[in-house]
């Protein structure tokens, strides 16, 4: 046996393991001793990596449609049957009529070959990726008040505050490691804050929890902000020195209603002046945030609002501080730095900026698209108007995870030409015109950057199952075949240096430099070699910091009579998104075997129901069966169902209504009625997607 150096697979928070390899298989994993973020642990998901992608039930050869059915194809047939589902949709609609969704689980080296194969073979700025409907309004919030959507601080600034925030995260689940450094922060004497509707482990562990009502956030931050400023807590060097928009945000808040602020939030002013005066007198406050913050309709001014209150009390560009919101995916920083977004190329050099139109221009040999580029869920509007023909989906499982699934599955029905590259016959791939087999991340060369900024090497230990490729050379032998050689790259390191060599904010990586110790946070360029561990100490990107009066959101749905549950979804921890991974690890799969709708015992009782009684669960736009827990992690009257179950689906029922900023979905909110079914029935499945 030997044990090839490698980064989990799951989520952002991007621990070190070792792979563990035996005849050509990865048998398991081990942590990484001295590893800087993981520190020598992993949680239960990191253990269980080598399922995650084990090669029993993995895609071994690409698959094409004949007679509506998927049979085994060559290389050659299934990417000229690609090739040909692209030309056609060009020919007929240009290049707005293709898109590209990328893959936030693939390398930089893999989404870098996305946005160049969207922008430099297929000539459109319809690139996207799961970003959109995650951290979408924390590049666009604080892209607005900081300059840069990145987090600030690192992970290890958690060991040097003294105050701890987190508002709409649920840390020990979802980002485990981090969650026990907060804990661990908390024993040594740090006060825990938890801002969330849910009573989740966290919140109980929490010194304080602010158990505000389902999607009330600006409301409780503007009264904190208001708070502050009336008792005059605020940070008047701070302000002064790092800041502009004081007198516009002293002016929005002077007549703030508190009265009206506890009405909104459900909570008492007692509370709220506690965590007030607690977060403006701390010598060091970290402040995190996670979905409970962006997946809103109001998601980016929820991010300014979070902002506000660092910024007004100089809870930044210090150790122990900083705004950091929680990127989810192991390498969804990656994928938004490599430029799988609409609106920028590699490290969010504008597309709209001539200059940057130029320079990829010259260098890829082929003119700047046409702005603007779609994102992915305008994909699918433009999908179901006719207006976008043919999609590459390239490691998302679309049909359990984007918002109002019925709406989808008409948008990917609606398409000529589907093309799916992923690991294993998922519901989105079963759906495909042609499905290609990607190699997964213990089977190829690559990065990963995690949400730290930290960018660490991946390393090829086995062989990919059958004839399956890295996503970066299957794209490659595509370009060929559609007649561009630019993407002919020898190994993933000379994809990385191309990119780098275009790249300033990552100039002075190499994978030499890589290797040395645990990788390396950008910046890194000819100033900072050794990269940045902490941004925003003298300045921010965009100079000072902006102040930006922002005011309560309501939901775009809200309980009536017909649909009574306000209704919101959330995470497990031994399970991951889809459930395309976690789902084949027995172990996980032992630890929560079913989707389960979580409700208050008071809700149950009036509904007559038991644990585990079956109900179907009913919104405007779809319903699903499954099982109640009753428990009162959640409120009365709100309901909350984890989204990772295929068989129950929550996005059957979830609101596609977006921030007109981000475009980001309200997946956290809604309104549902719920009925039970009869003693004794069995939840019905929601029934297989597989057909176009
Ligand atoms: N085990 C596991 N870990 C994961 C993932 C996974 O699928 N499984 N996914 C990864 C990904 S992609 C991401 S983005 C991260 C996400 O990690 P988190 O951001 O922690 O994700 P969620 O559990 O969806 O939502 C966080 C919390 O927001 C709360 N919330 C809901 N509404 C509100 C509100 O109005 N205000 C406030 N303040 N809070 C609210 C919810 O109750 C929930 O506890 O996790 C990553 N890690
Ligand atoms: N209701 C509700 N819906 C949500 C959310 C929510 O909180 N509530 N959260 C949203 C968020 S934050 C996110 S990030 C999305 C996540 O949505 P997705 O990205 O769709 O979800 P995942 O299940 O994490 O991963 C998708 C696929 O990546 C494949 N994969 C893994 N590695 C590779 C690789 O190297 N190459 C290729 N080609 N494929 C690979 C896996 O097989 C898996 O099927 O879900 C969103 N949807
Ligand atoms: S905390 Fe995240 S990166 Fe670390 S082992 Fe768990 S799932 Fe993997
Ligand atoms: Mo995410």
């Amino acid at each position: 046996m030997h044990v090839v150096p490698s980064i989990c697979t799951f989520c952002g928070v991007g621990c070190g393991l070792g792979l563990r390899v035996e005849e050509g298989r990865v048998i398991g994993v081990e942590p990484q001793p001295g590893h800087p973020v993981s520190e020598g642990q992993l949680c239960a998901k990191g253990w269980a990596c080598s399922f995650a992608v084990e090669p029993a039930g993995r895609l071994r050869e690409p698959l094409v449609r004949e007679n509506g059915r998927l049979r085994p194809a060559s290389w050659e047939e299934a990417l000229a049957r690609t090739a040909e589902g692209f030309q056609l949709a060009l020919d007929e609609l240009g290049p707005s009529g293709v898109g590209v969704i990328s893959c936030a689980h693939a390398s930089n080296e893999d989404n870098y070959a996305a946005q160049k194969f969207a922008r430099a073979v297929l000539g459109t700025h319809n690139i996207d990726h799961c970003a959109r409907i995650c951290h979408s309004p924390s590049v666009a919030g604080l892209g607005r008040t900081l300059g840069s959507g990145a987090m600030s601080g690192g992970i290890a600034d958690i060991d040097q505050a003294d105050l701890l925030l987190v508002i709409g995260a649920d840390v020990t689940e979802n980002h485990a490691m981090i969650g026990a450094r907060l804990l661990r922060a908390q024993a040594r004497g740090a006060t825990l804050i938890v801002v969330d509707p849910r009573r989740t482990r966290l919140a109980r562990l929490a010194d304080i929890h602010l158990q505000l009502r389902l999607g009330s956030n600006i409301a409780l931050l503007n009264g904190l902000l208001h708070l502050i400023l009336a008792n005059g807590w605020e940070d008047r060097a701070f302000l002064a020195a790092r800041c502009e928009g004081e007198a516009a945000l002293r002016h929005h808040l002077a007549n703030f209603d508190l009265a009206q602020c506890c009405v909104q939030t459900g909570l008492a002013l007692a509370e709220l002046e506690r965590v007030a005066y607690l977060f403006s007198h701390a010598r060091a406050a970290f402040t995190a945030y996670g979905m409970g913050i962006t997946q809103f309709q109001s998601g980016t001014n929820n991010v300014i609002a979070v902002s506000n209150l660092v910024l007004a009390c100089g809870q930044s560009g210090r150790p122990g501080t900083g705004i950091n919101p929680l990127r989810g995916q192991n390498n969804v920083q990656g994928a938004c730095d490599m430029g799988c977004l609409p609106d920028v190329y590699p490290g969010y050099q504008p597309a709209a900026d001539p200059a940057v139109q130029a320079r990829f221009g010259a260098a890829w040999g082929r003119p700047a698209p046409a702005l603007p580029g779609l994102t992915s869920l305008a994909m699918s509007e433009a999908a179901r108007r006719g207006q976008l023909r043919a999609l590459m989906v390239m490691g998302e499982e679309l049909v359990v995870t984007d918002p109002d699934q019925n709406q989808l599955l008409r948008a990917l029905r609606a398409l000529d030409f589907l093309v799916v590259v992923e690991l294993r016959l998922s519901e989105t791939a079963r759906l495909a015109d042609v499905v290609l087999p990607a190699a997964a991340f213990t089977e190829k060369d690559g990065t990963f950057t995690n949400c730290e900024r930290r960018v660490q090497r991946i390393r090829q230990a086995v062989a990919p199952p059958g004839t399956a490729r890295a996503d970066w050379q299957i794209l490659s032998a595509l370009a060929a075949c559609m007649g561009y050689s630019g993407m002919d790259w020898p190994d993933a390191e000379a994809v990385f240096a191309e990119m780098t060599a275009l790249t300033p904010l990552f100039s002075a990586m190499d994978y030499p430099a890589l290797a040395v110790a645990h990788g390396l946070q950008w910046p890194c360029d000819a100033a900072h070699p050794q990269g940045s561990p902490r941004l925003h100490e003298r300045g921010f990107p965009r100079g000072r910091g902006r102040l930006l009066p922002v005011s309560q959101v309501p939901l775009d749905e809200v309980p009536d009579a017909d649909y009574p549950f306000a209704f919101t979804t959330h995470r497990l921890h031994f399970h991951y998104g889809g459930g395309a991974m976690t789902r084949q690890s027995p172990l996980l799969e032992r630890e929560t075997p079913l989707a389960l709708l979580f409700m208050h015992p008071a809700d149950g009782a009036a509904l007559g129901l038991g644990e585990r009684q079956a109900v179907r669960v009913r919104s405007r736009r779809g319903r699903l069966e499954t099982r109640v827990h009753l428990t009162d992690d959640v409120p009365p009257g709100t309901l909350a169902m984890p989204y990772h179950f295929r068989e129950a689906p929550c996005n059957q029922l979830t609101n596609p209504a977006q921030d007109p900023i981000s475009r980001m979905p309200e997946l956290k909110a809604c309104a549902v009625a719920v009925e039970p079914l009869a003693p004794g029935v069995t939840p019905r499945t929601t029934e297989r997607h597989g057909r176009r």
